[in-house]
């Protein structure tokens, strides 16, 4: 199992059933009752719980303060000393020394990056697992009007339509970004995926850097409001906002206005077709094409 994990195999078979399972949604093979099948209008008007992410920010950055300026410095890095050595020579207890330099009131952050020194950090290898997604839809309409919308605007613009999917913030959910990379990449986009936990600067530098056209943030834990934005503002403080920014993920249906004000190009939630989304982005791609 550890060789399986090392080379990706869990992980990789994990993605292609997400993908196959999302063509079989899509192509109407599986059904769902209440997404593509028997959809109703009629809205249940939900209580939502809230959370302001700035002032959850704030408060945190304001904790983190005060706790660096009362407890003891030469404790702290004693016990981060400790770990870093045990770290490298393999002998101790590295939780035992956790909890020690925790008690000393050392951050999860500095514990985690005395261990980082020595370990270096995990970076997942990303793989998109393209034939998928298209194995299941090649017979569908809305795939094959998609893959036409995408080689007619390749003829035109002399490239394919290129998106960056993209995850930001603590927001781990990556099905649902590893899904549409795969889709839009049978429909013939060309895709770039962003690591995981990426702030909103990185996500614009590798915009720039891969001179995509759509960049599009799969939002799941709620950071939506703050985080897109702020990769429009970014994109325009870089004079490229031609670059257009899309999201998708669990985003209440009330806070679409809030995007689409703040210079969101689309907003696609639970339930999108994808080839469907695929072919409004076109559009609008295909928009600047015309005379
Ligand atoms: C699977 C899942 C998990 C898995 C994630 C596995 C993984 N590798 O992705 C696990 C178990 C790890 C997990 C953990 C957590 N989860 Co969770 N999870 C879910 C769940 C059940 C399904 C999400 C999913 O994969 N759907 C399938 C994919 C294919 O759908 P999708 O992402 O929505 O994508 C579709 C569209 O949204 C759109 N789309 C999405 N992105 C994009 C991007 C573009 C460019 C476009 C065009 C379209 C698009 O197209 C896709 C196809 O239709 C949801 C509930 C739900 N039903 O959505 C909760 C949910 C997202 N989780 C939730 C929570 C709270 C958590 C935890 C915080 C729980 C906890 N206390 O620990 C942790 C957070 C971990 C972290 N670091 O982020 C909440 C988030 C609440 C919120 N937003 O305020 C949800 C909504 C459940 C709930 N109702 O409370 N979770």
């Amino acid at each position: 199992m550890v060789k399986a994990i090392e080379l990706g195999l869990p992980k990789m078979q994990i993605e292609e059933a997400a993908t196959r399972k999302q063509a079989r949604i899509d192509s109407g093979k599986e059904v769902i009752v209440g997404v593509n099948a028997f959809r109703t209008d009629s809205r249940t008007d939900i209580d939502l719980l809230e959370v302001d992410n700035t002032a959850v920010l704030q408060q945190q950055l304001a904790r983190l303060k005060e706790i660096r300026d009362t407890r003891n410095e030469a404790d702290v890095s004693g016990a981060l000393d400790a770990i870093e050595r045990c770290a490298a020579g393999g002998e101790g207890n590295l939780l035992e020394l956790s909890v020690d330099a925790a008690r000393k009131r050392a951050t999860l952050g500095e514990i985690s990056s005395a261990l980082e020194t020595v370990y270096g950090r995990y970076r997942a290898t990303v793989k998109l697992n393209t034939t998928i997604y298209l194995s299941q839809m090649q017979e569908n309409s809305l795939f094959q009007e998609a893959q036409n919308l995408a080689d007619t605007f390749a003829s035109l613009e002399g490239r394919r339509p290129r998106i960056l999917v993209a995850k930001v913030g603590q927001d781990g959910h990556d099905r649902g970004a590893k899904v549409i990379a795969a889709a839009f990449a049978d429909i013939g986009f060309d895709v770039d995926i962003s690591p995981l936990f990426q702030t909103p600067e990185e996500v614009v530098q590798q915009a720039l850097d891969n001179d995509v056209h759509l960049v599009g943030i799969s939002s799941l834990a709620g950071g939506h409001k703050t985080l897109i934005p702020t990769i429009v503002e970014e994109l325009k403080a870089a004079n490229r906002d031609d670059i257009l920014v899309i999201a998708g993920g669990v985003i209440p249906e009330r806070d679409y206005d809030y995007l689409y004000e703040r210079g969101v190009a689309g907003v696609f939630g639970p339930g999108t077709v994808i080839a469907e989304a695929a072919i409004k982005l076109l559009g609008i791609l295909l928009e600047r094409h015309k005379p």
